[in-house]
């Protein structure tokens, strides 16, 4: 792995615009349990079948009880060595004069606290409160609630200010996301599982715009085939060494 890493710094080095997407994986040393895979499960539920409206409206409190532990989880968490990497690669880039863009599929804010500063967040912020009533949106860094689930000044029922699943993303996050994606020279794929749509078709815009293409994960993700560069492990690990 060394000479691909080495080969890939360089790449990095000379880009003058780059684009990363990141997934649960590079939370997962800073022990946030990702989505699949080992240690995905909450008591008997997947993910899967609580990342849903359907859930939510079926069993309000069951979702906000989740949401509830993971944000405990978030609130004692710190940024680790894979963030922190991210963050001085955008400053890197930036003293040169070029374009850096950190597409994020999490909702924990630990790029923010990192340092990164061009953020596209496209499952939304797991801080942020809405009335399925009036729409209103609130920070609320609270942990845990006092009250589950928690109530909107209308009465109406708060939920968290997340993308479900069969929700659309975030139209203007969503679009620099495409844009950042099509301008790309190196697109980075990090500690992701790549199976989440529209998300994961960032790496084929970005490929077909011309992009090459470098996979950061743990294990194998149906990306590797189109990828110039495969760095398996952790994100935590790998990162560091780009710089
Ligand atoms: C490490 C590591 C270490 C571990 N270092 N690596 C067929 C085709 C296309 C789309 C669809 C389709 N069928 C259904 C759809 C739609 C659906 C979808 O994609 N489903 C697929 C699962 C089949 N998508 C949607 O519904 C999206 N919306 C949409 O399409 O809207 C259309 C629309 C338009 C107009 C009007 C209305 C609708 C929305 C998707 C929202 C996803 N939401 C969630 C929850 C967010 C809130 C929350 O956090 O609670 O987002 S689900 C969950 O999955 C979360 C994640 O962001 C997302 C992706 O997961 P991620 O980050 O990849 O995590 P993992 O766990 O899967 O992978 C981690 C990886 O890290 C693993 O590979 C590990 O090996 C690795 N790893 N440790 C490096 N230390
Ligand atoms: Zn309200």
């Amino acid at each position: 792995m060394g000479e691909i890493l080495e080969t890939l710094r360089e790449a990095l080095q000379q880009a003058k615009s780059v684009a990363v997407l990141t997934g649960a994986g590079i939370s997962a040393e800073s022990g946030i349990p990702t989505f699949r895979g080992p240690g995905g499960l909450w008591r008997n539920y997947s993910p899967q079948e609580l990342a849903t409206p359907e859930a939510f409206a079926r069993d309000p409190r069951l979702v906000w009880e989740w949401y509830d532990w993971r944000r405990g989880l978030i609130a004692k968490a710190q940024a680790n060595a894979g963030h922190l990497a991210l963050a001085g690669l955008e400053r890197q880039i930036a003293q040169v004069g070029g374009r850096f863009t950190l597409v994020t599929q999490n909702v924990d804010g630990l790029h923010d606290r990192a340092g990164s500063r061009n953020i596209r967040k496209l499952h939304g912020d797991i801080w942020l409160l809405r009335c399925v009533g009036c729409g209103r949106e609130e920070r609320n860094e609270q942990v845990p609630l006092t009250a589950l689930p928690p109530r909107c000044t209308c009465g109406g029922l708060l939920r968290p200010g997340v993308v479900w699943f069969g929700e659309p993303l975030p139209l203007e996050e969503w679009g620099r996301a495409v844009q950042a994606s099509r301008n790309a020279e190196i697109f980075l794929a990090i500690g992701t599982s790549a199976v989440v749509y529209p998300a994961a078709g960032l790496m084929e815009v970005a490929k077909e715009a011309g992009a090459r293409l470098a996979v950061v994960n743990a294990e194998p993700t149906p990306f590797d085939a189109d990828a110039d560069w495969i760095l398996t492990g952790r994100a935590g690990e790998i990162l560091p060494r780009l710089l």
